[in-house]
């Protein structure tokens, strides 16, 4: 690698720094040595340029481990990899010690880092904007076949966080605080650097959190940026999060007028220099604030509010109308005092304006932040088509009508530098063999593999590698969290955030109902494991109820030795992206079963699809698509569609127990949740609990699906057992693939919506 134009190799910048060899290093050296170095060439490429700048502002980045990321898209990878061999170390010990900030709570802030890595890698002159939590997202431990959540520091004394020399002062009713600001740099693929800007303040104070996630909620000057929301139900941090967010992006707007001004801007011009892109409603407030800072610098409201409205644009992320955040004024009064009268501005031009009561910012007490993005911003995109569609057709169908220009889908997607080349270097290296590595770049050159689709030898290397990452996978759970799992099982994944939507509940009646029909000697042709991963948010009762059930059937099962031959439930501790790494290239099952219309669009998906998994799915989000590009020999959906769903909701018709009475293996299925099997691993509140919400409510719907789920899921384990038939479909899913690169995603968010050079 060469360093300030000097080839330089690590061997010797290690001799220099400890005056000793690679082989006597510890691990905690290597890293320091490598963090430096990397952060070293990092600072070298250059950084984007243009005159007008994205900024991508988010209260989530969800970024995971960055050394190997970093090392892959420096193009060192192979090189450190094999110096740190040929020195009797190894470079899987060194992504261990690395500790993963986890500064997300799921798909939103993890589509976000997958965002910044394509804005780098595309050479587009963008950075991101967030705040630097301190503990992030909590770590999920299991005692009693219960959730509990701990404090996830993250931050060490050398982390990838560079401190800068920025600070603002900001405004909260009552009183102010300094913020300071560090920068990661974010290096694209081959290519250039970009930033992701993350805010704190030093008065935050690390000691008021003890082994709990509990805290003074109302020190806010300690309390600021110690802890990720989760998105959660929990009143107390409601507050706090105004706190957060307005800090955010009061922040955010002070950083980019200061840009701005430094690149020539009168202020007047600023939408030539400047585009936002609002992600979900938690940084909406950046409307208002940035009006508010145009005005202090003597603009009227009246050309304010026209240069916001040029420059902001909105992305939502969800039709669940719970977490379309709506703010009660008193909040904003108490927060945040100088954006009230603003709002209200705001809103009265709408009122002025618009008959359709329905789309006003403020009603019932309320600040509907969706609703002033709409108005004023300028961009307004649904993340797949399905979703957009919904949002147009239904749920933002008044706003829709009063703006159909402002309304376009974005079809999320990931980078295929960590979720292909770093977590699976086997398969991209079979890839490559097979057909260059064009699709490094381009990720529609996948499709070339397609050719390949009846040669014996290829579909055998695939299924091999396959089996590799399962071997691998196996020993990792085995060395970190003594699970023993049989690497020639059928293994069957579902991990994302617990959400009664996401149905983790229907999986596990899935397994019950296959645990009854082994033990009456129905047995499956291969052992069946079945994999969760999801964090339930702290004050989400159901969803922690369901994290339960989980676990005692994943007891029950392993003490059953009539049982535990055929089948086997692992839940995962604390799923993160770190795991989301080893899971996904092991998966041949990719269960993607929210309830139609629910899920937005769902970006584990596409990463299992690349990875040469198999969708078992409902006709929701991004599986609509995946099942276009695949054909229906590739995927199996099943399920009600989201025009029936929506009717259900619409007539209100639904009620669950019809289909619990009239469905005898449902019907056994749940009334196990309750069994004095259950009841003898398991807590009676939580199981009687969930269910009753199932029997009595079953929002998600869970009950009229059932029957064409377990026929459908069967019907893929039969047919895995024709590993040939199998690895075609594994083939084809990786070569349709290409359409779900984010760095498509991110040229067309350019083309149609930021317009950058
Ligand atoms: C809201 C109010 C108060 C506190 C928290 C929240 C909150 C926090 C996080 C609301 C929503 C979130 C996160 C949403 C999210 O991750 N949505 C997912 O976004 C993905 C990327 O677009 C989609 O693929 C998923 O379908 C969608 O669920």
């Amino acid at each position: 690698m060469k360093i300030k134009g000097k080839e330089k190799d690590f061997a010797t910048i290690i001799e220099k720094k400890y005056d000793k060899s690679i082989a006597k290093c510890t691990t905690k050296e290597l890293y320091d040595a490598l963090l430096e170095t990397v952060k070293e060439l990092a600072k070298e490429k250059e950084s984007n340029k243009g005159k007008k700048k994205l900024y991508y502002i988010s209260a989530e980045f969800l970024i995971g481990k960055l050394l190997s990321n970093n090392l892959i898209n420096l193009g060192i990878y192979d090189e450190i990899k094999e110096t740190l061999e040929k020195n009797g170390k190894n470079l899987a010990e060194l992504e261990e010690f690395e500790v993963e900030p986890s500064l997300g709570n799921g798909g939103l802030g993890r589509l976000a880092a997958c965002f910044i890595d394509s804005i780098a890698t595309l050479g587009l002159n963008g950075d991101g904007v967030g705040l630097n939590y301190h503990y992030g997202l909590f770590k999920q431990v299991f005692e009693k076949n219960l959730q509990k959540e701990t404090p996830n520091p993250w931050i060490t004394e050398d982390s990838w966080l560079n401190k800068t020399e920025r600070s603002y002062e900001v405004m909260f009713g009552g009183f102010k605080v300094k913020s300071k600001l560090y920068d990661i740099d974010v290096v694209g693929y081959n290519n250039r650097t970009t930033k992701l800007h993350l805010f704190d303040i030093e008065t935050v104070d690390e000691s008021i959190v003890g082994k709990t996630i509990d805290f003074d909620k109302e020190l806010i000057e300690k309390n600021l940026t110690l802890f990720l929301y989760p998105d959660d139900s929990d009143d107390k941090g409601r507050l706090l999060r105004v706190y957060q967010q307005y800090f955010m992006v009061s922040n955010a707007a002070s950083l980019i007028i200061d840009e701005a001004l430094e690149k020539g801007s009168n202020l007047h011009d600023l939408a030539d220099y400047v585009t936002i892109q609002i992600n979900d409603t938690h940084p909406s407030m950046v409307i208002p604030e940035l009006i508010r800072q145009l005005q202090e610098r003597g603009l009227l409201m009246d050309e304010a509010i026209e240069i916001v409205s040029k420059v902001c644009a909105y992305t939502n992320h969800t039709i669940l109308a719970e977490a379309l955040e709506k703010w009660p004024i008193e909040f904003l009064d108490k927060a945040v005092p100088q954006l009230m009268p603003i709002i209200r501005e705001l809103d009265n031009r709408i009122k002025d304006k618009v008959k359709d009561e329905s789309t006003y910012i403020i009603k019932d007490g309320l600040v509907h932040m969706a609703h002033m993005d709409i108005h004023y911003g300028y961009s307004v995109n649904g993340v797949a088509y399905l979703h957009t569609e919904i949002l147009k057709n239904t749920e933002l169908n008044n706003f829709y009508k009063l703006y159909p220009e402002k309304f376009n889908n974005k079809t999320n997607g990931i980078t295929f530098r960590r979720w292909l080349m770093e977590c699976n270097p086997e398969l991209s290296s079979v890839i490559t063999d097979l057909i260059g590595d064009g699709w490094k770049k381009d990720a529609n050159e996948l499709e070339k593999l397609e050719k390949f689709v009846n040669d014996d030898a290829v579909l055998d290397k695939i299924l091999d590698v396959k089996h590799q990452k399962k071997v691998e996978l196996k020993n990792y759970l085995k060395e970190k969290q003594n699970i023993d799992i049989d690497d020639n099982s059928v293994f069957d994944i579902q991990i994302k955030r617990l959400h009664e939507y996401k149905r983790q509940q229907m999986n596990a009646l899935y397994v019950i109902n296959k645990y009854f029909e082994i033990k009456e000697g129905k047995l499956p042709k291969r052992p069946i494991t079945v994999f969760f991963g999801a964090k339930a948010a702290p004050a989400y009762v159901i969803a922690k109820d369901i994290i339960h059930l989980i676990l005692c059937l994943q007891e029950i099962i392993e003490k059953d030795p009539e049982v535990n031959k055929y089948l086997k439930v692992v839940m995962v501790e604390n799923y993160n992206v770190t795991l989301a790494e080893k899971l996904i290239p092991a998966c041949d099952i990719s269960e993607q079963i929210s309830l139609a219309s629910k899920e937005a669009s769902g970006t584990s998906n596409m990463k299992f699809m690349l990875n040469g998994a198999v969708t078992l799915g409902t006709m929701d989000g991004a599986n609509v698509e995946i099942a276009e590009l695949v054909g229906e020999d590739n995927i199996y959906t099943f399920g009600e569609s989201s025009e029936v769903v929506i009717k259900r909701y619409e007539d209100a018709s639904y009620v669950s127990r019809d289909y619990y009475e009239k469905d005898e293996k449902l019907k056994e299925a749940v009334d196990f949740i309750v069994s004095k099997e259950l009841l003898k691993v398991g807590c009676k509140e939580n199981l009687e609990r969930l269910y009753n919400e199932l029997l009595n409510k079953d929002w998600f719907m869970t009950f009229p699906d059932f029957k064409e789920f377990v026929k459908t899921r069967d019907k893929v384990y039969e047919e895995y057992e024709d590993r040939k038939a199998w690895a075609k479909k594994m083939l084809i899913n990786i070569s349709k693939a290409g359409f779900f690169s984010s760095d498509r995603t991110i040229a067309q968010y350019n083309d149609e919506i930021w317009k950058l050079k």
